[in-house]
């Protein structure tokens, strides 16, 4: 019965490289939860919904052009507008299921050259995550799913260097997952991890993250 006790919610964020089946994945944790009685959402970044987010849509749809670095601060500015939103629903127990976080911000921007630190200065405060689940899948796999290659990022050359960037920022809430396995086992794998963190950051303090 996760989080039917009155704590706060968890912050769980699914990462990996393009078409490695987060959003699906994010769409059946959810559900999952629902029907298991926790209160729960499900967000993702960029929040295109924004006036930042339309910005920063029309940019991947190569629709604009932006300096590497403005659409660095634009992705982060995107995380800091919903802070406090995120903020009172956690305190207030609802449990947000996050398709992408600030390590795709880092991870994506190092990936044309800029300098790691840089990169991650911007998004110092938000709020940490409780969980962070990568899903594995090689960036060649990735390629072969229906859709591949409609927004910027999608190349195989550039989503290697993303992944070698993910790699380096693995730190100890993270928890990888094979997303090369069939779609019901990788399923069955994020509820449980879902669940444990859900029942155990109940009574924790929310964070800031500090990378
Ligand atoms: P979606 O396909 O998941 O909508 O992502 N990206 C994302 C960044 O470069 N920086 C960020 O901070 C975030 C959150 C990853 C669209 C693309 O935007 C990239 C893929
Ligand atoms: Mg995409």
């Amino acid at each position: 019965d996760a989080g039917s006790k009155s704590g706060r919610g968890a912050l769980v964020i699914l990462e990996g490289l393009d078409w490695s089946g987060k959003s699906s994945q994010c769409a059946r944790l959810l559900s999952y939860l629902e029907g298991q009685g926790c209160r729960a959402e499900g967000w993702r970044f960029p929040d295109r919904g924004t006036s930042v987010g339309q910005m920063i849509s029309a940019y991947l749809a190569n629709e604009s052009q932006l300096d590497d670095r403005t659409i660095h601060l634009l992705f982060s500015a995107n995380r800091w507008e919903k802070r406090a939103l995120m903020e009172s629903k956690l305190l207030g127990g609802t449990t947000l299921i996050v398709d992408r976080y600030s390590y795709s911000g880092v991870a994506f921007s190092a990936a044309k050259g800029l300098d790691i630190q840089w990169c991650k200065a911007p998004d110092v405060g938000l709020i940490a995550p409780d969980l962070v689940i990568y899903l594995d899948v090689q960036p060649e796999k990735a390629a072969e799913r229906g859709g591949y290659g409609g927004e910027r990022y999608e190349k195989i050359e550039f989503q290697k260097r993303v992944a070698d960037h993910y790699h380096s920022l693995r730190d100890s809430t993270w928890k990888v997952v094979d997303g090369s396995l069939p779609m019901e086992t990788v399923e069955e794998q994020l509820r449980e991890l879902a669940t444990n963190c859900i029942q155990k950051c109940q009574e924790k303090p929310l964070t800031n993250l500090t990378w």
